[in-house]
C-alpha cells in the first residue's frame, strides 16, 4: 500500500522518494509540522506523527531533522529550521568565525504510524562546517556542510550520492528494514 510523507518541504520529499526506489509508495501531503518547543527530535517527531495521524490517518511516515554543531553545544539542533529561516547559511558561518572546531553533525529522526505501531528510526553523519558557502544542490544548510571523508559540501553533490550518505539515508534504511519484515 501507499504511505502518506508529510512535510512542508519538497526537497525532503524528492529525497525520500529517489530513497525508495519504488520499494515503498510516498504520497506526499503538504502540510508544515507544527513545531512544539521540544529539546529533541525524537519528542518532536513523535508529536507531529500523533497529530498527523489524527488529521490524516494512517500509515504515515513524517521526519525531523537538524544539524548540529559541536562547539555552540548542539546548538541549532532542533530549532534548525527557524534558525535557517532566520540566520542561513551565512549567520552560521558568522557565529563560527573565531571558533576552531567546525565539527557538526545532521540527525534525523523518522516516525512511522499506522493503527497499530508508532517506530522511530535514526540516522546520522558527521561533518564539518565549511569556511564558505558552496553548491546550490540540496536545500537547507547544505552548502555549508562537508560530510567526513569527503571534500565537498551536500550542496555540491548530486542528489543519489548525497542519499548515500545522509542523515536521512541512513534513518530511511533503518526504516526500510522494519518495513520490509513488517509486511
Ligand atoms: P518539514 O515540513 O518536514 O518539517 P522542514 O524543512 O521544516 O520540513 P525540519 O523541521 O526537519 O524540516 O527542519 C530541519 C531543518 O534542518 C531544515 O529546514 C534544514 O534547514 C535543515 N536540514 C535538515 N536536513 C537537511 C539536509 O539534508 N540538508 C540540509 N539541511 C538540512
Ligand atoms: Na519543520
Amino acid at each position: 500500500g501507499e504511505i502518506k510523507l508529510v512535510t512542508g518541504n519538497s526537497y525532503k520529499f524528492k529525497e525520500f522518494q529517489e530513497l525508495s526506489k519504488g520499494r515503498v509508495k510516498f504520497v506526499r501531503v503538504d502540510s508544515p509540522k507544527l513545531e512544539i518547543q521540544a529539546d529533541n527530535l525524537e519528542e518532536i517527531v513523535r508529536y507531529s506523527a500523533v497529530t498527523f495521524y489524527s488529521l490524516f490517518s494512517g500509515p504515515l511516515l513524517v521526519e525531523d531533522s537538524g544539524l548540529f554543531i559541536k562547539a555552540l553545544n548542539g546548538f541549532p539542533g532542533p530549532y534548525t529550521s527557524y534558525v535557517k529561516r532566520t540566520l542561513g547559511c551565512n549567520g552560521i558561518l558568522k557565529l563560527m568565525e573565531r571558533i576552531e572546531n567546525r565539527e557538526a553533525s545532521f540527525k534525523s529522526v523518522i516516525a512511522y504510524i499506522d493503527g497499530d505501531k508508532l517506530a522511530l528510526f535514526k540516522g546520522e553523519t558527521e561533518g564539518t562546517i565549511a569556511l564558505g558557502v558552496s553548491g546550490d544542490k540540496g536545500f537547507g544548510f547544505d552548502p555549508i556542510f562537508i560530510p567526513t571523508g569527503y571534500t565537498i559540501t551536500f550542496g555540491e553533490m548530486e542528489l543519489t550520492e548525497k542519499n548515500r550518505i545522509s542523515h536521512r539515508g541512513k534513518a530511511f534504511q533503518e526504516f526500510l528494514k522494519f518495513y520490509e519484515s513488517y509486511l
